[in-house]
């Protein structure tokens, strides 16, 4: 019995169940790079170098091992250009008696993979994804029943799952969550580490060739490609990030510094999502250097709870939800997505500055995600579909199954409340205090209305006003309501016309 084993770019890992039992005698393993997966929506040129060069070094490790690797290059003369016409093609080729997959990242690719069962006339067998810690399937039992699916209690579920950080039922140190030490603004003298970064190979050197000549109209940089592309170097990143960056990641979590493109984070989302690197042995490398005294239990509970916690559960709710949940619009948001987000020209300090960074190195830490670009797109009421594209397109790490229910949900809040309990909306004294960028700003994050008002304050209080309707009755927004009803009239109608006129002059 021969089979097709057909990886996907993001499956890069040797334990992905497509290839267990394999046999090296017969089987073949399928690897494709199609132009359809850089363009259904025009990812970064740093994205594109990095799967392709990734597939492309893992294809050679396969061979090594002495696996039977067909691998189609993006410049392979009859390259039909998507993953159906590829896996038609390999057909063509090979006598084969069933198809192998391991389930996609994302809902688009999983209803091609169930077309495929249905039209090649060759049983496809599609496997869990078991790279995760979570199953989809102990996520649903998890959620069954409840009316709010919070991080907070599945965090404790997983937690007590697998004994991290506890001791016995109880967690290690007395607190389930040191959310509170970890808000601390980078003070002026902090030696801020530099992190490891890799030249690229004769490999890469090629396929970014490939994506200069195909992609060069796509968002970013491509010159200053420098992320791992082997699991040897992804290792070395993880390791980099585990000394330098660890002791100090909690504290600075939610900090953001000029020029200071990495800070404390770990920037290993785009090699657990390629596969190169897998969640458990991230996160026991981290409880690790807290067992040996390396890095504090604040630092290692906080890094933790964002893999165990938040990266398993977007992926169960998006698996839950999906394909419903791409279409809710809860707060009816409309307005296009402004040109500044592709080109980075704006005169708010604070977001040029995250651009810049996402241009140059296809990443942005969270909290840029969340607090600049994302606040943003949330209080100037972009439509949730365009702004989903954009960070889709942008960040090296984005696929569906992370990408939409984070901005979806946590930043757009379009989901009515289902992932997070109240809309993540701050105003510019928020970025002042977590920030140096409001000191190079022409804005004034003091001042609420006028010329120099900073105008993250008055759309700030505009998202209040217009969304009065479907959120007075949070009861995590009762603060604001209460200040907004003190509010006179004139000064509601002011608030209201310096944000339709900036809006209106974006
Ligand atoms: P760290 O801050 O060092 O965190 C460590 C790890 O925890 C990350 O590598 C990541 O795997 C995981 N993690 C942390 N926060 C989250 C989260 N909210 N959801 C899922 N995993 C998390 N992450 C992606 O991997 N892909 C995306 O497409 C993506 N899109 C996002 C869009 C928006 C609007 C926002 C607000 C967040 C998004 N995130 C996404 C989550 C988070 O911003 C990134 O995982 C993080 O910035 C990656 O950088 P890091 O490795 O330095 O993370
Ligand atoms: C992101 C991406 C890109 C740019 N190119 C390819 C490719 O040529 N071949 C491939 O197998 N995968 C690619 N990917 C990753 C896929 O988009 C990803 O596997 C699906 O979205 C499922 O998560
Ligand atoms: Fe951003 Fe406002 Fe500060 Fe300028 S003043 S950097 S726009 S928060």
């Amino acid at each position: 019995m021969t089979t097709l084993r057909f990886v996907l770019g993001d499956q890069l890992s040797r334990n992905v169940s497509a290839l267990q039992d394999i046999d090296r005698a017969r089987d073949i393993v399928l690897m494709a790079e199609v132009r359809e997966e850089a363009t259904y929506v025009r990812h970064h040129q740093q994205k594109i170098v990095l799967v392709l060069a990734a597939m492309r070094h893992f294809a050679a490790s396969l061979r090594a091992e002495g696996i039977g690797v067909d691998y189609v290059p993006l410049d392979d003369a009859g390259n039909s250009g998507s993953f159906t016409g590829e896996l038609r093609r390999a057909l063509a080729r090979h006598a084969v008696d069933r198809i192998v997959m391991t389930e996609p990242g994302e809902w688009r690719v999983w209803e091609m993979m169930l077309a495929w069962g249905r039209d090649f006339g060759v049983p496809v067998e599609i496997r869990e994804d078991d790279r995760f810690l979570c199953s989809r399937t102990e996520f649903d039992r998890w959620a069954a029943g409840r009316q709010n699916l919070r991080l907070e209690f599945f965090y404790r579920y997983l937690r007590r799952q697998t004994g991290w950080l506890m001791t016995g039922d109880e967690p290690q140190g007395g607190r389930w969550n040191y959310d509170v030490e970890n808000r601390k603004a980078i003070p002026r003298d902090l030696r801020i580490p530099t992190r490891r970064r890799f030249a690229p190979d004769a490999i890469t050197r090629e396929v970014m060739a490939l994506v200069g000549q195909r992609f060069a109209d796509h968002f970013g940089e491509l010159e200053s490609f420098g992320w791992a592309v082997t699991r040897a170097d992804a290792l070395a990143a993880l390791r980099d990030f585990i000394t330098v960056g660890l002791p100090q990641f909690g504290a600075y979590q939610d900090a953001m510094k000029t020029g200071e493109d990495w800070l404390f984070h770990a920037a290993l989302s785009p090699y657990l999502n390629l596969g190169l690197l897998g969640a458990r042995e991230v996160c026991e490398a981290a409880l690790d250097a807290f067992r040996n005294g390396a890095a504090p239990l604040p630092a290692v509970e906080g890094f933790i709870r964002q893999i165990l916690g938040w990266r398993e559960y977007v992926r169960g709710v998006y698996w839950r939800q999906m394909p419903a949940y791409a279409n809710t619009n809860f707060l009816k948001a409309n307005r296009d997505l402004p040109a500044f987000y592709w080109t980075g020209q704006t005169g708010l300090n604070c977001l040029r500055e995250c651009l810049a960074a996402t241009r140059r190195n296809a990443y942005a830490h969270h909290i840029q995600r969340l607090m600049l670009t994302g606040n943003f797109a949330l209080l100037a009421g972009i439509a949730p579909a365009q702004v989903e594209e954009w960070y889709l397109s942008v960040y090296a790490d984005a696929y569906d199954w992370v990408e939409l229910p984070n901005t979806h949900g946590m930043v757009l809040h379009a989901d009515g409340g289902l992932l997070g309990s109240k809309p993540y909306a701050a105003s510019g004294a928020y970025i002042n205090r977590m920030s140096d960028y409001c000191a190079a700003c022409a804005y004034d994050p003091k001042l609420k209305t006028g010329p120099k008002a900073c105008p993250f304050n008055y759309l700030y209080w505009h998202f209040l006003i217009v969304n009065e309707e479907p959120l007075r009755s949070n009861p995590r927004l009762t603060m604001p309501y209460r200040t907004l009803a003190r509010m006179t009239g004139e000064r509601r109608q002011q608030i209201v016309a310096e944000t339709q006129a900036f809006l209106n002059g974006l």
